[in-house]
């Protein structure tokens, strides 16, 4: 039997299309809020809270099936890890950091400071969130990127304290690759937990996980819904954004090669079934060429049963030129953009709502998921249009200080205490009136 019959990819017309259909081709696959799930996160975020190590060992025998009498890395550990993985992997590793390094170092905020009136100083402190903790997926391709993608604008920032947790394997060992960017980046403290227990350890602390303040990375269903739920809880830990499955959108006239259009919707399609694919063209004969394309190359794939089932829920969209284009893409609000057309600059003025953009027939996607610099971890499900991808600007806080000598306040004082009364709040007027007298008293008595 014919275990998968090639259906290739379908062309839908843009302009064919009413309203609510159009809005239907662009619809995320509605997750379907699985009860069952959420029950059991929360029974697992509460078992965690309550008995700590004792659950996070019993949690991870049973999801993990590996019996771990520590969680930590040990000095062993690392050493195996660093004779498992080859010189030319950790050269590649050591230049990728070094791009991201590059590319994170630039995005430093400076602190600032101004004088808004005479005598009324102004300051916005850069301070590194405290402790942060990573989470680096090791299901079936652990991503050792995900590690440098976090930690290195961590270290960056600052951040005092970097806690990464990667799921163990049945052996008990974690992914080697993961073990050796993680020491590349300078993070020492690993931790072997992974799913919801991970996130639930990290965010609550137990006598062997400390407790961080802020939590980053992706996950699969029981990660994303743990982080979901720690973040609502104000004695849990703030998340870096709501994640969903990793999309791409292709941008792409007559004049792009058909089979480099076809491999980047691939290595987005292979990354889960669930993962989104749209290409969008004015050109009828390179939308056609590209399915053709999908459907050669995705039988040669290792994954391609993955990449398949993504492909289900594929869209090729023919447009009317690139202008409406752009529409489209701007009201899908992509993860990764990427442009191949003729002279992909010109579109980008028109482009902001996409978490990463890549531009002409030389920018593979791939080369942002590893190694050219900007940050992989972005913003899916149509957050692009609020939020940005990762960077050193999410680990950590703006604070701010106003210093006001006697001239500063009696320059605005005055407003202060009459908009207080506008708002009906007589002992916010005080706090102000109360000095001013204090300070005529003052001269007075000079
Ligand atoms: N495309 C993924 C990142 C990644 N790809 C890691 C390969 N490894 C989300 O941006
Ligand atoms: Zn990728």
């Amino acid at each position: 039997a014919i275990a998968h019959a090639e259906a290739t990819l379908a062309v839908i017309d843009w302009a064919t299309l009413d309203e609510r259909r159009r809005r239907d081709v662009l619809a995320r696959p509605r997750p379907i809020r699985d009860e069952a799930q959420l029950a059991d996160v929360r029974a697992i975020l509460a078992d965690v809270r309550a008995r700590g190590d004792t659950a996070l060992r019993e949690l991870t025998l049973r999801l993990d099936g590996c019996d771990l009498a520590s969680f930590e890395v040990d000095a062993d550990e690392f050493g195996v890890a660093e004779t498992e993985i080859g010189a030319d992997v950790r050269a590649a590793m050591r230049n990728a950091i070094a791009h991201v390094e590059r590319f994170h170092a630039a995005q430093v905020a400076a602190d600032i400071r101004v004088d808004t009136a005479p005598g009324v100083r102004c300051e916005q402190l850069i301070r590194p969130i405290g402790r942060v903790g990573l989470y680096a997926p090791a299901g079936s391709a652990p991503l050792p990127s995900t590690v440098w993608m976090l930690a290195v604008p961590a270290r960056i920032a600052g951040c005092p304290d970097i806690v990464l947790a990667t799921p163990p394997r049945v052996d008990g060992h974690a992914d080697p690759a993961i073990l050796v960017a993680a020491r590349l980046c300078g993070v020492t403290r690993v931790l072997k937990l992974g799913g919801a227990q991970a996130i639930a350890a990290l965010a609550y602390g137990t006598a062997s996980v400390p407790r961080c303040d802020k939590l980053f990375g992706p996950g699969n269903a029981w990660v994303t819904a743990a982080k979901l739920e720690v973040a609502a809880d104000p004695e849990g830990a703030a998340i870096d954004m709501p994640a969903g499955p990793s999309e791409v959108l292709v941008i792409a006239d007559d004049s792009a090669d058909p089979t480099f259009v076809a491999a980047d919707l691939l290595a987005q399609a292979e990354h889960g079934a669930d993962s989104q694919v749209l290409l969008v063209s004015p050109s009828a004969r390179v939308l056609d060429a590209v399915a053709r394309a999908v459907t050669a190359q995705v039988a040669e794939l290792p994954r391609r049963e993955i990449a398949r089932a993504a492909l289900a829920h594929a869209r090729l969209i023919r447009v009317r030129d690139l202008a409406e284009a752009v529409e489209v893409s701007e009201r899908y609000a992509p993860e990764h953009l990427i442009v191949q057309t003729r002279d992909a600059r010109t579109l980008l003025p028109g482009l902001s709502n996409a978490g990463s953009i890549f531009l002409g027939a030389w920018s593979p996607e791939t080369v942002g998921d590893y190694c050219a610099g900007p940050n992989h971890v972005l913003p899916t499900l149509g957050f692009a249009r609020s939020f940005s991808g990762v960077g050193v600007d999410s680990f950590v806080r703006r604070v701010n200080v106003q210093e006001l000598s006697a001239e500063g306040l009696r320059s605005i004082g005055g407003d202060a205490a009459l908009l207080a009364r506008t708002e009906r709040l007589e002992a916010h007027a005080r706090a102000v009136d109360l000095r001013l007298d204090a300070m005529t008293r003052d001269t007075e008595a000079a």
